[in-house]
């Protein structure tokens, strides 16, 4: 008989906390990184662990991600549902110390002489411990360390509240998977927040129409992760996952669909906008359908959106722009603005290679952007100063421009690479690389990324230096924050926007999940500006492309059109620009 202890989801745990305390007692990074790769080879395997290792034909160790050591340690898992390694590392390290390390601005190190010389036991303490002005007499530390973990315990606790939209998107992809396999299932949507494309989800919403809903609430709670089950009726069930995310299902009549799903998209002030237009006509919305207000249990519309949206004399609203700000007069007039779309973007202008701190080459990169129907890019580099990132001086900058011009002589299939740098906007105020190299570039992206911590007046004199250079001619992720870990750093955007618009440069709109910089409220202060923007995926690897769908998404919730984007022009309307 096989112990049936453990699933992939408990496997991918484990290798995930090996990972975690492994790295904070600075063990060496390929065997951590070994683990991370593992935890998440494991979760994408349609088949469980267990059965593989049971059948003498299938061979785990030849899954990309898994290794000698590691099927070892799974065989270990499955027969007895525990790792000794980790039991004996659980017990060495005190539980508070990974959540330590977990805030933003405090490392390994600093994390382990806090715990050590407080004796800290939570992140409680911790606090307190920071309010108290106790931390600030440690060798070591001052009062500014106090402000940077108070701020840093605020940052983590948030994030631990939601979700990262490509997080969330991983989770609804095998929620997806999983509920498909129910045969009654006539129609699924995710809802809520996550339909909207917000940059972070609270919980994920699923709406299903089912004859069977028993069936497909049983399903969910099978879902291959650590499940509890939080709240269970006739139609409806919360679950969470993993401890952290919280999964809603509300199974609603077909009839009922569009009024169902309409109602769960929200936003909350967008359902009080579109209930009180249908009040003053008379009417009444809730998540069963329309219906008059004389005869409330008569539901005169509910199955699609379209026809709740119709009956209420609207026009369909993209769900993107359902936040209870001007959808409503736009629906009731000639419609919303045309949304730009994924199929608009012909270019990519920010990523990086094996020059620096990218995985693949150009000629790889250009293949995945051709892949993805793009005709143009531009290839930007780190520049010296990122020497952690093995940033280009002049001469190698050089090089792989002369690389790049031999790339384009040799195609003959109109694609073409555009000779760039992600060059440093320096502490002290100049650019990392000399005007005469920057001045025979195609494409120069300024960026911040040492010396966040300075004042509001030096980072913004910093950036309009950089727009005011004739060779720059955008500035990349304007704001440097990082959702969930950092905020952004001190400076006066309308000064940037306004000098943005006299020297005719332009702002980027980084695709990056982690980053969507600029937001959505700094997006359309752009717009109203007219200041072109530019949609990036600031990809490191060939995968790294596929984020753009994320900056698509966010550009919709701005309300951005087709005319606001930068790529979206061919070659000749941006070089044409550039020359001016
Ligand atoms: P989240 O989960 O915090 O990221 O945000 P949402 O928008 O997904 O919120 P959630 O999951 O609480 O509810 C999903 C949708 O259901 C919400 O956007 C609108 C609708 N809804 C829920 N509760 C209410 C309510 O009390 N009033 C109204 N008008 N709508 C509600
Ligand atoms: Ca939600
Ligand atoms: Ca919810
Ligand atoms: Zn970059």
């Amino acid at each position: 008989m096989r112990l049936d202890l453990m699933n992939n989801a408990d496997i991918a745990h484990v290798f995930e906390e090996m990972a975690d305390l492994l790295e904070l007692r600075g063990e060496n990074a390929f065997r951590v990184r070994a683990y991370r790769n593992g935890a998440k080879a494991i979760l994408d395997l349609s088949e469980q662990v267990a059965d593989i290792l049971a059948d003498k034909t299938q061979d785990l160790k030849s899954l990309p991600g898994i290794g000698a050591t590691l099927v070892d340690k799974c065989q270990i898992l499955v027969a007895t549902g525990k790792l000794p390694q980790l039991e004996k590392l659980k017990e060495e390290t005190p539980p508070v110390l990974l959540k330590m390390t977990r805030i933003p601005g405090l490392g390994a190190k600093k994390a382990m002489a806090l715990q050590q010389a407080l004796q800290l036991e939570s992140l409680e303490q911790l606090r307190q411990a920071c309010l108290d002005g106790r931390v600030r007499h440690l060798k070591g530390f001052a009062a500014k360390t106090e402000q940077i973990i108070l701020a840093g315990l605020e940052i983590a606790e948030a994030a631990s509240r939601r979700l990262r939209i490509d997080q969330a998107d991983h989770l609804v992809n095998r929620l997806q998977a999983h509920l498909a396999a129910i045969e009654s299932i006539e129609q699924l949507e995710f809802a809520g927040s996550y339909r909207r494309g917000k940059e972070t989800v609270g919980d994920v919403d699923i709406l299903v129409v089912s004859q069977q809903p028993m069936q497909v609430m049983d399903r969910l709670e099978g879902f291959p992760a650590r499940v509890s089950t939080i709240a269970r009726g006739d139609t409806k069930m919360s679950i969470r996952v993993d401890d952290q995310f919280q999964v809603d299902l509300r199974v609603v009549p077909r009839e009922s669909f569009g009024a169902a799903l309409q109602y769960f998209t929200g936003s909350k002030e967008h359902n009080v906008a579109v209930r009180s237009r249908a009040r003053k006509m008379g009417l009444t919305l809730n998540e069963y359908g329309v219906a008059r207000i004389d005869s409330p249990a008569e539901y005169i519309a509910g199955a699609t959106e379209e026809e709740v949206y119709g009956t209420l004399g609207l026009q369909w609203i993209a769900p993107e722009l359902r936040e209870g700000r001007h959808e409503i007069e736009w629906a009731e007039s000639d419609g919303e603005p045309p949304l730009i779309q994924a199929c608009d973007i012909v270019a990519d202008l920010h990523m990086h290679t094996t020059a620096s701190d990218g995985e693949n080459s150009i000629a790889e990169m250009v293949e995945a952007a051709r892949a993805r129907g793009l005709k143009y890019i531009a290839i930007t580099d780190h520049s010296k100063r990122v020497s952690m990132a093995r940033g280009l001086d002049e001469s190698r900058l050089l090089a792989q421009w002369a690389e790049i011009d031999q790339f384009n002589q040799q195609r003959d299939d109109g694609f073409r690479v555009l000779k760039g740098i992600e060059c440093d906007i320096l502490e002290a105020g100049p650019m990392d690389l000399a005007d005469e190299v920057l001045a025979q570039a195609d494409w120069v992206i300024g960026s911040v990324h040492y010396g966040q911590k300075q004042s509001k007046q030096q980072i913004t004199d910093r950036i309009l230096g950089a727009l005011c250079n004739p060779h720059v001619d955008l500035i990349a992720h304007p704001t440097g924050r990082l959702i969930g870990a950092r905020p952004a750093y001190e400076v006066d955007l309308e000064a940037v926007f306004q000098c943005a618009v006299e020297q005719r440069k332009f702002l980027e709109l980084n695709a990056a999940p982690k980053r969507l910089d600029l937001c959505e409220q700094h997006l359309q202060a752009a717009a109203r500006l007219n200041i072109p923007i530019c949609i990036n995926t600031d990809a490191h690897s060939v995968e790294g492309m596929n984020v753009l769908h994320y900056g698509i998404v966010q550009a919709r919730r701005a309300g951005l059109e087709k005319s606001n984007i930068v790529n979206t022009w061919s070659l000749d309307q941006l070089l044409q620009w550039l020359r001016h």
